[in-house]
């Protein structure tokens, strides 16, 4: 069965004008708030209290994580972080929208969608660390969470690898009959490398349960979208693939959430992948190793302005909803952010003190019996260590 815009290819129109063709109506970005969190669009104010609340505190937890953990970085606490400030509502939105047993593929500014799922801030501060309670026993860079019991694929650094990944899973899926999606996060920055394109493709011909979810923030480290791309962003490429696609104001919770929910609807009942473009635009630097007023500067934030005026702030566009509800009063969030803020700090100081992973485990777990050559790495080192073991502080590693 093909799922594609037309039922088949060989019933290509002729025609006696000569046109080239460059541009169609522009896909709008579909809202159901407005930027300052009222309701514009009834039908999808659906989010029952407890779950929205949910959603809410995930919300939160991302943005007060975010600020501690990046000065954290900057007290030589941690080598490396990445907030998500501004994609809040994408993030938390999408994946409440999911099922917990459908399989994420993260780039790796979806922390918000991990907290919503329930990993811990102890997970967090442990993986940020890489000590010994790290799943990924030190062995990554912060912010590479991953978390199988929570059905999150470890972030992969080399940008864009995780998108067709989420095809091959999405299509096991569907040939298997399972009510189970990939959905996998990527950035507009990610979507100009080929394994993007060979994803799509992938996807949309031979029918993967998949949900591409495009966090288009606008940069991509220092280079902005109009440098990105010259068609009309990344929904337009869903579309070109075949694809069910649709573009939403990824500031605003209702909106991202619905969409997803319908997306998932569609891939389940069609076989068949959606694309997702949420538009946003990223708060901070793009890591702790970037400082974007250098090239955020007047000349160019001139450009952006009233897209940031419209799109909001996430998070105060869904409080100020709640409170609008009564469903929260004025010290709510204040009570929350400063108990976060506790956690947080106890989880990290706790984080720090324990000691990194043994060195065994550097050459563990790469293969399921270790090679000759690996076993012969190992003695070297410890042959090394015999030596000169009083020049490396080796209580820093477990016992
Ligand atoms: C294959 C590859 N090329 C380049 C990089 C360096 N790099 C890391 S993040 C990034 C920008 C990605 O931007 P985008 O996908 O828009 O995501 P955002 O950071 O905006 O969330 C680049 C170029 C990389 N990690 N991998």
């Amino acid at each position: 069965m093909r799922t594609a815009a037309f039922s088949t290819f060989y019933d290509v129109p002729f025609s006696n004008q000569m046109k080239f063709k460059k541009d169609y109506p522009r896909i709008k970005a579909f809202r159901v708030m407005d930027e300052e969190g009222n309701i514009i669009n009834k039908e999808y104010e659906n989010i029952p209290k407890e779950k929205l609340l949910k959603i809410f505190k995930a919300m939160v937890t991302n943005s007060e994580a975010d600020k501690i953990f990046n000065m954290a970085q900057r007290q030589n606490r941690i080598s490396f972080y990445m907030t998500s400030i501004g994609e809040e509502a994408s993030t938390v939105g999408s994946v409440a929208a999911i099922k917990d047993h459908d399989l994420i593929y993260p780039q790796y500014r979806e922390q918000g969608a991990l907290i919503y799922r329930g990993y811990t801030i102890k997970e967090m501060a442990n993986q940020l660390r890489g000590n010994h309670y790290d799943v990924g026993k030190g062995r990554q860079m912060p912010v590479h969470y991953g978390s199988e019991k929570l059905n999150y694929v470890t972030v992969s650094s080399p940008l864009g690898t995780q998108i067709p990944q989420a095809s091959g899973s999405g299509y096991t899926y569907r040939i298997k009959g399972e009510d189970r999606i990939a959905m996998t996060f990527f950035g507009d920055g990610a979507a100009s490398e080929g394994d993007f394109h060979s994803a799509m493709n992938f996807a949309a011909t031979l029918r993967s349960q998949t949900l591409f979810f495009c966090r288009n923030n606008m940069f991509a480290i220092s280079t902005p979208v109009d440098e990105q791309f010259a068609g009309d962003g990344i929904g337009a490429r869903g579309i070109a693939y075949g694809m069910n696609t649709i573009r939403v104001d990824g500031n605003d919770l209702f909106a991202v959430y619905n969409a997803t929910k319908k997306a998932r609807k569609m891939i389940i009942k069609e076989g068949a992948p959606c694309l997702i473009e949420a538009i946003s635009y990223r708060g901070g630097d793009h890591s702790t190793s970037d400082f974007a007023e250098l090239y955020r500067n007047e000349e160019e934030m001139a450009k952006v302005n009233s897209l940031i005026a419209k799109l909001g702030n996430p998070i105060t566009r869904v409080k100020n909803y709640l409170e609008a509800k009564k469903w929260i009063d004025e010290d709510y969030i204040d009570n929350i952010r400063k108990e976060l803020v506790v956690e947080i700090r106890e989880c990290l100081k706790d984080a720090t003190k324990e000691p990194f992973p043994h060195i065994d485990e550097m050459f563990n777990d790469v293969y399921y019996e270790m090679p000759q050559h690996l076993k012969e790495q190992r003695e070297e080192m410890y042959e090394h260590l015999a030596k000169y073991g009083k020049h490396y502080n080796l209580d820093q590693f477990k016992r």
